[in-house]
């Protein structure tokens, strides 16, 4: 690994998707962070924000991974399943 990390921390986050909910379905991280969803459901999920990001798909033990750049409030849901929804603060 020669590449260079220069934001003070380079962190990694993991949040399942397990019985139509997202957990933990609230979320503090720091900007620079990665956050991977994982879907262990035995259907397709999505994670989806406005605007942000959007997942394809996933289906069982499928991952989807967004680095969060800016500051800020990100609400996301499952587009499949719109009552499925998260939130993640960034600071
Ligand atoms: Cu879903």
């Amino acid at each position: 690994m020669a590449s260079q990390i220069t934001a003070a921390h380079c962190e990694e986050v993991s949040v399942t998707i397990d019985n139509f909910t997202f957990e933990p379905a609230q979320l503090t991280v720091k900007v620079g962070t990665t956050v991977t969803w994982t879907n262990r459901d035995d259907i397709p999920h999505t994670v989806v924000s406005a605007g942000q990001f959007r997942s394809k798909a996933l289906d069982t033990d499928d991952k989807y991974s967004f680095t969060f750049t800016g500051a800020g409030n990100y609400t996301y849901f499952c587009s499949l399943h719109p009552h499925m929804v998260g939130t993640i603060k960034v600071e």
